[in-house]
């Protein structure tokens, strides 16, 4: 039980990030709209990370983005579905329209982790986190894997996440955020420019 409502063994973090204008409004203004609505719809933001601008991944793949990772808490948080449809009611509402995986968009939203969470089980995430790079864009999992099964290989994700969690410990790989960091290669981290 958690009575202090202190989050720092269980953090549930969330990614986000834009590369599209909503109705000719930068991707920086749609994120902190998006951050309210995320409070309206009954989330606490517990720590959010510094607004960072990112080149598209993969490479080519459209305008920069703006990244960001936000620890959430609230009733929601305790029930994964529930905080995913929380999260898709967000994205809608600011004009993501799913299309073509790791197409671009005004809004995304990932769920990377819950704590110590491993979904749906262990063997199914190490699967997902292993997947080959080239099997990676044509497969798509359909139904949540937890922690983010991309979620240790992407400078977008572990530098605003290194702001805000930096000893959250992947369960399965047993590295903390800054580790994970740190194995990046270091040109991945350096494409990484706060706002
Ligand atoms: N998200 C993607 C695909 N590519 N590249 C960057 N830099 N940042 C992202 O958030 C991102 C991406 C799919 O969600
Ligand atoms: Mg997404
Ligand atoms: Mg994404």
């Amino acid at each position: 039980m958690n009575l202090s409502g202190n989050t720092q063994n269980s953090p549930v973090l969330v990614a986000f990030g834009a590369n599209l204008p909503l109705d000719g409004q930068a991707p920086a203004e749609t994120i902190a709209q998006a951050l309210q609505a995320l409070q309206s719809e009954g989330l606490a933001l517990v720590a959010v990370s510094r607004l960072y601008r990112s080149p598209a991944f993969p490479a080519g793949a459209g305008p920069d983005y703006v990244n960001g990772a936000v620890e959430v808490s609230g009733a929601a948080t305790h029930d994964v579905a529930a905080l995913l449809a929380l999260l898709h009611r967000v994205e809608a509402r600011f004009g993501r329209e799913r299309r073509q995986r790791w197409g671009q968009r005004t809004l995304d939203l990932d769920l990377l982790a819950a704590g110590e969470s491993v979904l749906p089980d262990a063997a199914t995430q190490d699967r997902w986190r292993h997947l080959a790079p080239e099997v990676q864009q044509a497969e798509a999992p359909d139904r949540l894997i937890l922690p983010h099964p991309r979620l240790q290989d992407r400078a977008f994700v572990l530098v605003p996440l290194a702001d805000i969690a930096p000893v959250w410990r992947h369960p399965r790989l047993g590295l903390t955020v800054q580790d994970m960091l740190a194995a990046l290669p270091e040109a991945d981290r350096a494409a990484l420019v706060p706002l």
